[in-house]
């Protein structure tokens, strides 16, 4: 009689996990000047005019306003180099993140 070996094998699903994102938020304050907050939107965060004004315009009426969202990371070097380019000119201008739901 042949004996049937069957060799146990185990199935490893591979599954990638998509990364958490974090929104970078801007803050309102009564002392940057529009102008310059659009600016830094533009050139951090790559907005449009278009864009930069709504999202400043936004931030401005109701307190803050989502930039845009991204991996950990990103969002904590956009939001720290937006935040150094108002300090760097003496303004109080602040990005902040948060984690996405
Ligand atoms: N409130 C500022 C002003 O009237 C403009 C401004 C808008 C500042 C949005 C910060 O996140 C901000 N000059």
């Amino acid at each position: 009689m042949p004996e049937i070996t069957t060799k146990p094998r185990t199935k490893v699903k591979l599954r990638t996990e998509r990364p958490k994102l974090y929104k970078v938020i801007l803050v309102n304050d009564d002392f940057t000047p529009r102008e310059f907050v659009v600016t830094v939107l533009k050139g951090e965060f790559k907005l449009s005019e278009d864009q930069a004004h709504r999202v400043m315009i936004t931030a401005h009426q109701r307190g803050v306003c989502v930039v845009a969202v991204f991996t950990r990371d990103v969002a904590e070097t956009k939001a720290t180099r937006a935040t150094d380019a108002g300090k760097a000119k003496g303004y109080p201008l602040l990005f902040t993140t948060e984690p996405e739901e």
